[in-house]
């Protein structure tokens, strides 16, 4: 593909669609393109030294008047000028509300000045399964993702759920999550040295990994870490903030773990502490992906999670062992999910084999070699089509 200017547009600071933007512009970026991320603030895994890579940082005015600062339009006034002063051939913008909304007001900014700015749209989830279906955003969204000149989707199942609730007939392209396979793995030198500030040699380490929303079911992730560690001497990273982590807090204490868990909070470097774990806990509610879990796979650390959404096109609970890279049970099925991981904990020869597994899948579906291209090709053909369309 030719180097391409695009423009990325995400939520910079909270959430898994944000962190799959701003790693699909480090690697865009990385192969040439030249990327102009539109936000209010700079994305979190950025450093702002990456080369070919621009931050525009769009400020919404408050005047007393507004109860609530119009940033939609903030946005959209941001992008058409980044997409006019730097030609940009493309906006990409990540979860739909309000993102595809601004990006069509900008493309028909723009257009009124005879310029043609494409927009693509990559639904990621909870602005599909939550927020898109409250009744005061349905219309909305369902008109954001017709306007857009592309729209993918990070699932099969979120691509099959949009279609339904949204009566979309057009084409959802599927293009599935994915991670640096090189940043993502597991060094057994920096384990050795980091491992100890959290676990003792005899004691097995969990991790967790969300935003703390209630969709994480954050509550069973401590019920299951509680029974575990009765069973065996076990210690818990939880890494993130949000809504929920009082209630974790307080129902540690209630169980008496509360010694046993480090609350890490917000993290940059996670491809650093997730290879320190033994196992991964995602008993989520929804998850129209799960970019937590693949995270940990490439780190050799399999998960347990739920039967929910797209993670069963992630994980694979059932086959020859060396295929089995992680386990799924129903949503709240706590004693089950506590009893397979105290199973595969005590089970070091299982555990190695799932390890591998979860490696191996990350590596031959989900590396970011594989499913960048797969974004650049679709690039090229929404750019092709929309330049024949508007000749
Ligand atoms: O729920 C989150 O963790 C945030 C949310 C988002 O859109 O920012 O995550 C969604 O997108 C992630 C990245 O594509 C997916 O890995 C998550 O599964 C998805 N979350 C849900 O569907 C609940």
């Amino acid at each position: 593909m030719q180097p391409r200017r695009i423009g990325i547009t995400c939520y910079p600071t909270y959430g898994g669609s944000g962190v799959v933007a701003t790693e699909l512009g480090i690697e865009l970026a990385a192969r040439g393109h030249d990327i102009h991320f539109i936000t209010y603030s700079q994305p979190f895994r950025l450093t702002g030294r990456e080369a070919n890579i621009h931050f525009h940082e769009v400020a919404v005015s408050n005047y007393p008047l507004f109860e609530h600062p119009p940033y939609d339009l903030a946005l959209a006034t941001r992008m058409a000028e980044v997409a006019e002063f730097y030609s940009l051939d493309l906006l990409h913008v990540h979860y739909a509300i309000p993102h595809s909304v601004s990006a069509l007001l900008a493309r028909q900014m723009l257009a009124v000045r005879g310029r043609h700015l494409p927009f693509i749209t990559t639904l990621h989830g909870t602005d599909i399964t939550l927020v898109g279906l409250d009744r005061s955003y349905l219309p909305i969204t369902q008109f954001g993702i017709e306007q857009s000149d592309g729209v993918t989707a990070i699932s099969s199942y979120l691509s099959d759920r949009t279609r339904e609730a949204f009566n979309i007939t057009s084409e959802i392209e599927v293009i599935r999550n994915f991670v640096n396979c090189d940043v993502y793995v597991r060094k057994p030198e920096l384990v050795a040295a980091m491992r100890p500030r959290y676990a003792q040699p005899n004691e097995r380490l969990l991790v967790h990994l969300s935003n703390f929303r209630p969709v994480k079911r954050i509550t069973d992730v401590i019920e299951i870490f509680a029974r575990v560690a009765q069973a065996m001497p076990a210690r818990l990273l939880l890494i993130g903030d949000g809504p929920d982590r009082s209630i974790a807090e307080h129902l540690a204490i209630t169980h008496g773990v509360q010694d046993r868990i480090h609350f890490l909070g917000k993290q940059d470097n996670v491809n650093e502490l997730l290879p320190l774990a033994d196992l991964m806990l995602l008993p989520s509610e929804m998850e129209s992906f799960g970019l937590a879990a693949l995270e940990a796979m490439a780190c050799g650390v399999p998960t347990i999670s739920t039967r929910v959404g797209g993670v069963p096109e992630l994980i694979q609970d059932q086959g020859s062992p060396d295929q089995v890279n992680g386990l799924l049970f129903p949503v709240g099925d706590i004693e089950s999910m506590a009893t397979a991981a105290i199973d595969l904990l005590l089970d070091r020869t299982r555990l190695n084999t799932m390890s591998r597994a979860a490696r191996k899948t990350a590596q031959d579906r989900f590396c970011a070699s594989r499913i960048i291209p797969l974004y650049e090709d679709y690039y090229e053909r929404v750019i092709a089509r929309t330049a024949s369309s508007t000749r």
